[in-house]
């Protein structure tokens, strides 16, 4: 049987650790790889003992992108149908990742480019390392952003910058990237696996039910009026007002004591 091309760890209570094992390609994206990142979000769905997601890539990258090599096989085949490609692997696995209503922290080690970017971006947070370098990518081989990073990058740094970063295709550093409100946090190499573990240990020990819902009421306010995302809340709200969470939270208050929350 052949290796698994994402490690699935849980270093503590709460918090599945998911790391793309590709490193000799820089974790380039192949049909194999995309399918077990899916099948991974969606465990991560389904299990309620996990509160936080950690995405990264083994070796000295995230992931430098869609592989390369099976891009070029599809031109042997005459007229290249990357539409395909995109609705099978990439669509299910990037619509599982917004979905989920757990957060997604985005340990970006090394390079994210082309729809190596895109999962990044897809990511709830992302930490990044000095010497971390985005690109877009995508025109450097004659394509436009996929993988959701037309969606997400606009969103993330406004049309101009978006279009900027798209069609010059430079990758820029992560100070930059911290400067653009693409990455969350910078810290030193050596740092950015404790930086990143800390992290999700506070995510894992909040109230998860309510981070969900927040990621589902902010990805929606994009595409709402103001009427409507007021409604989305309320109903939202209902929800949350209804967890073991909530009542924890008020119990904590009343007895001036930090909040023990359960995620449920
Ligand atoms: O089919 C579709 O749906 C199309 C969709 C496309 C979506 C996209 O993702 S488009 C963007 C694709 N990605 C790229 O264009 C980036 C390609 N990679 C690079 O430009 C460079 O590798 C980097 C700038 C990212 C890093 O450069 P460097 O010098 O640090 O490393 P390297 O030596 O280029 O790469 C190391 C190895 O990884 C090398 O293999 P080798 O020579 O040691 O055997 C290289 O070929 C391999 N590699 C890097 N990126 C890819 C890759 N192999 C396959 N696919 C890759 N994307």
């Amino acid at each position: 049987m052949s290796e698994p091309l994402v490690a699935l760890t849980r270093p503590e209570p709460g918090i599945l650790w998911l790391t793309m094992q590709r490193p000799e390609v820089l974790n380039a994206l192949n049909d194999d790889l995309k399918l077990e990142l899916t099948r991974a979000i969606h465990l991560a769905a389904d299990d309620p003992q996990v509160r936080v997601v950690v995405l990264t890539g083994a070796g000295r990258g995230f992931s430098a992108g869609q592989d390369l090599t099976d891009a070029r096989a599809l031109l042997e085949g005459g007229e290249p149908d990357l539409a395909q490609n995109l609705r099978s692997c990439y669509h299910p696995l990037v619509l599982a990742m917004h979905e989920l209503e757990k957060p997604i922290v985005g340990m970006v080690n090394g390079v994210a480019a082309g729809a190596g970017l895109s999962l990044a971006l897809a990511c709830d947070l992302r930490l990044a390392a000095t010497d971390t370098k985005l690109a877009v990518g995508f025109a450097g081989i004659g394509l436009m952003p996929d993988a959701g990073a037309s969606f997400m990058l606009p969103r993330l740094v406004g049309l101009g910058r978006a279009f900027e970063l798209a069609a010059m295709g430079e990758a820029i550093g992560a100070e930059e990237a911290l400067r653009l409100g693409l990455v969350n946090r910078v810290v030193p190499a050596e740092a950015l696996a404790g930086t990143t573990l800390e992290v999700a240990r506070r995510l894992a020990a909040a109230p998860t039910r309510a981070l969900g819902l927040t990621k589902r009421a902010f990805r929606a306010a994009f595409e709402h009026d103001l009427a409507t995302q007021l409604e989305l809340e309320a109903a939202l709200q209902r929800k949350a007002g209804r967890t073991a969470d909530f009542r924890e939270g008020l119990m904590a208050f009343a007895q001036k004591r930090p909040p023990a929350f359960k995620g449920n």
